[in-house]
């Protein structure tokens, strides 16, 4: 069986030219037109990115490669019968657009194992942090500081051909996925735990080895659910801000190093990934505030305490789906297999009933129905990884599967440098406005 590498060797050339004659057939055809709200309003809704892993539909929620999360799970190979795909095999899935066999899927598990040590400057540097600072700093802190190791930054300064940029831009992708749940793990036995980290074994899948780095390796159940959270988390087509980032900092060249770490940075905001610790904190503080066996009508009134606090409600709403997160979908049912009777599930349940009649009411917002955020959290917290602070982090390690998958499409295509336009209010106003 063919490696990724030697796989992707022979698709690239096609993609290449298919992307050219569809260029060549399409170029000018309009994609669509921007309003001044839009260009206020974030942008929402503007198209004008190319993201080939996954796509993202309003209503149905995310596809990896045209595949949906449920149809994932069937066709993904896993570590056991009938289990939770593999990561490393949706990684595949991403790069390649194909299903991995079992054997290549275990050939990736072996290499990013292989892969996986990190240079001893970048162990000191996470182990003289403080334990004070935010672990999504220290990760930020930590992959900036791996650049040293970058492929691509060195063939870039030895006058590489723009045609080979994919193959060291690979070769980073894969070492630094390789190295995450090292990066990861160093900073949540620092500050949470005794600061050891344990030997990976070369043997064992991604997530079993990064269950194990953070020392949760002993329950399966746990290990199965890292498996499919670090599948759910990996992709959300190319707008969202990590990924978005990520690919802007890389269209500049600089390394797929710096480039993931730019999108950590976006991830670690309230408003993106850094909502899966808000959500615990708003739900344990709601769980203090008003008891165990608050009444929906209590919840009601918590939810519009913190609406009229002018707070958001985190993990509810987005800025694309308008339906209910398939990967929120996702994590429920693996509540309702392997935790049904967990109280903090039954609340988390409860807020799945409530909230979204609350938030139409409130009728600011476009989408009332809870996101992927919503429900990590309550699965962490069962299997006793119980610092929320930390949450993010595992979002990140994530995101990188997605992230790094396109960077080396970018290169393949040769994607340039973005450079959207934009302007002044003044200036604006002197093209449009009537007097
Ligand atoms: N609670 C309260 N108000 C909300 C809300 C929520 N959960 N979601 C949206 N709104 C408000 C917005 O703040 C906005 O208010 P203003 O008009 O006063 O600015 C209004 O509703 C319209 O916003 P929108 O068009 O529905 O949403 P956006 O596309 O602007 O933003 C998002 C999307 C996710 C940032 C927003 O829904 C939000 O803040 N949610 C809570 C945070 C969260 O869960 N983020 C994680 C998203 C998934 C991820 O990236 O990890």
């Amino acid at each position: 069986a063919k490696s990724l590498k030697e796989r992707l060797t022979e698709i690239i050339p096609e993609r290449q030219e298919e992307v050219k004659a569809f260029k060549k057939d399409y170029g000018n055809t309009v994609l669509g037109e921007v309003t001044i709200n839009q260009a206020y309003g974030g942008m929402r809704g503007v198209k004008g990115l190319i993201w080939e892993g996954s796509v993202l539909d309003a209503e149905e929620g995310i596809r990896f490669r045209g595949k949906t999360i449920p149809e994932c799970q069937k066709e993904l190979p896993s570590a056991i019968p009938g289990g939770e795909p593999l990561p490393e095999a949706l990684f595949w899935l991403l790069v390649t657009g194909e299903v991995p066999t079992p054997e290549q899927t275990k050939s990736i598990s072996n290499e990013w194992a292989a892969r996986s040590g990190l240079p001893e400057f970048v162990e000191d540097l996470i182990d003289r942090c403080p334990k004070t600072l935010h672990p999504m700093a220290q990760f930020s802190l930590a992959i900036n500081a791996l650049q040293h190791e970058s492929n691509f930054a060195k063939a870039y300064s030895n006058g590489i051909n723009k045609a080979d940029y994919w193959g060291p831009t690979y070769e980073d992708a894969m070492d630094l996925i390789a190295k995450l749940p090292q990066v990861a793990a160093r900073i949540y036995r620092n500050v949470y735990k005794d600061g050891k980290v344990a030997d990976i074994d070369l043997d064992q899948d991604y997530s079993y080895n990064f269950s194990k780095l953070l020392g949760f390796e002993e329950n399966k159940e746990f290990v199965e659910l890292m498996r499919l959270y670090l599948v759910l988390h990996s992709d959300h087509e190319g707008g969202n801000a990590s990924a978005h980032t990520t690919h802007l900092v890389g269209s500049t060249l600089a390394d797929p190093y710096l480039s993931f770490a730019g999108g950590l940075n976006s991830l670690a905001g309230p408003l993106h990934g850094l909502a899966n610790q808000e959500v615990l904190r708003w739900t344990m503080k709601m769980q203090e505030t008003i008891g165990q066996d608050a009444s929906d009508e209590q919840i009601t009134k918590y939810l519009w305490d913190t609406l009229n606090g002018g707070k958001v409600v985190p993990g509810f709403g987005h800025a694309v789906l308008r339906k209910t997160d398939p990967r929120y979908m996702a994590q429920r049912e693996f509540a309702l297999k392997h935790l049904p009777e967990d109280p903090l599930f039954a609340l988390v349940s409860k807020l799945y009933h409530i909230i979204p009649g609350v938030l139409t009411e409130h009728g600011k917002t476009a989408n009332p129905f809870p996101n992927v955020d919503a429900h990590s959290g309550v699965l962490l917290q069962y299997y006793g990884l119980k610092e929320q602070d930390y949450y993010t982090v595992l979002f990140g390690v994530s995101r990188a599967l997605g992230v790094m998958s396109q960077l080396v499409w970018d290169r393949a295509l040769g994607l340039p440098l973005e450079r959207p336009k934009s302007y002044s209010t003044a200036h604006l106003k002197k093209m449009y406005a009537k007097n």
